[in-house]
C-alpha cells in the first residue's frame, strides 16, 4: 500500500484542478461558496435563469457533491476543505481507482456534472466551441483551451463522446502517464 504513493506530476494535477476548478473564488480553500458561484458562472454561460428546473437541477446536484466532498475530505471538521486534505483525500482515492474500487459516488457525480455542463448543445458529444467557453469562464484563455481540446480530441472526429470523457477524466486524475491525452482535461498539463 505504502508504495502507491502518488507521483510529483499527480499531485501537481490534483493541484492544479483544486485552483481551476473547485476554488471559485480563488482563497486557497474549497467551501460551499465556491459550489454556489461555480452554479451561477454555469447558469449565466447556458442561460438558464434562477428558480427553473436546470438551475435548480444544477444547485442539488453540486450540493450533494459539496456534501460528498466534505464527508471525505474535511478532516479537521471546520466546513473548508484545504490543499493538504485535498491531496490527502486523493491519494486515497487514486489508490481506489487502481485497485479497481472506482470512483467515490460524489465523484462520479461530478463528472457527470461536467460533461453535461460542456455539452451546451445536448447531442452528447463536447466539441471544441462547448469546452473553449466552459473554460474560458474558469478563468483559462481561448488559446490554451483550444490547444487543450485538440490533444483531447486526438484519434477522434472532433468531438468526445461520454465514454471518451469518462476515460480522460480516469486518465487525468489516475494516470501518471505525461503523455496522456486525459492531462489535457482542464487545459494545459502542469507537467
Ligand atoms: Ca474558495
Ligand atoms: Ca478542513
Ligand atoms: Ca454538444
Amino acid at each position: 500500500m505504502a508504495s502507491l504513493q502518488l507521483s510529483d506530476f499527480q499531485k501537481r494535477k490534483i493541484i492544479s484542478v483544486f485552483n481551476t476548478l473547485y476554488d471559485t473564488n480563488k482563497d486557497g480553500v474549497i467551501e460551499k461558496e465556491d459550489f454556489e458561484q461555480a452554479i451561477n458562472n454555469i447558469c449565466t454561460i447556458h442561460g438558464w435563469p434562477k428558480g427553473g428546473d436546470n438551475y435548480n437541477e444544477a444547485q442539488e446536484t453540486l450540493s450533494l457533491i459539496w456534501e460528498g466532498l466534505k464527508g471525505i475530505a474535511d478532516e479537521n471538521k471546520d466546513g473548508k476543505v484545504t490543499q493538504e486534505e485535498w491531496v490527502q483525500m486523493w491519494s486515497a482515492c487514486v489508490r481506489d481507482v487502481s485497485s479497481g474500487k472506482g470512483f467515490p459516488h460524489w465523484q462520479k457525480k461530478y463528472m457527470e456534472f461536467m460533461f453535461r455542463v460542456n455539452d451546451t448543445s445536448g447531442d452528447n458529444y463536447i466539441d471544441k466551441t462547448e469546452y473553449t467557453t466552459i473554460y474560458m469562464s474558469f478563468g483559462i484563455g481561448r488559446d490554451e483551451c483550444e490547444s487543450a481540446f485538440d490533444h483531447l480530441a486526438d484519434g477522434t472526429d472532433g468531438r468526445i463522446s461520454k465514454e471518451d470523457f469518462e476515460n480522460l477524466w480516469r486518465e487525468y486524475f489516475v494516470s501518471d502517464d505525461k503523455s496522456a491525452r486525459g492531462n489535457y482535461l482542464f487545459g494545459r498539463p502542469p507537467f
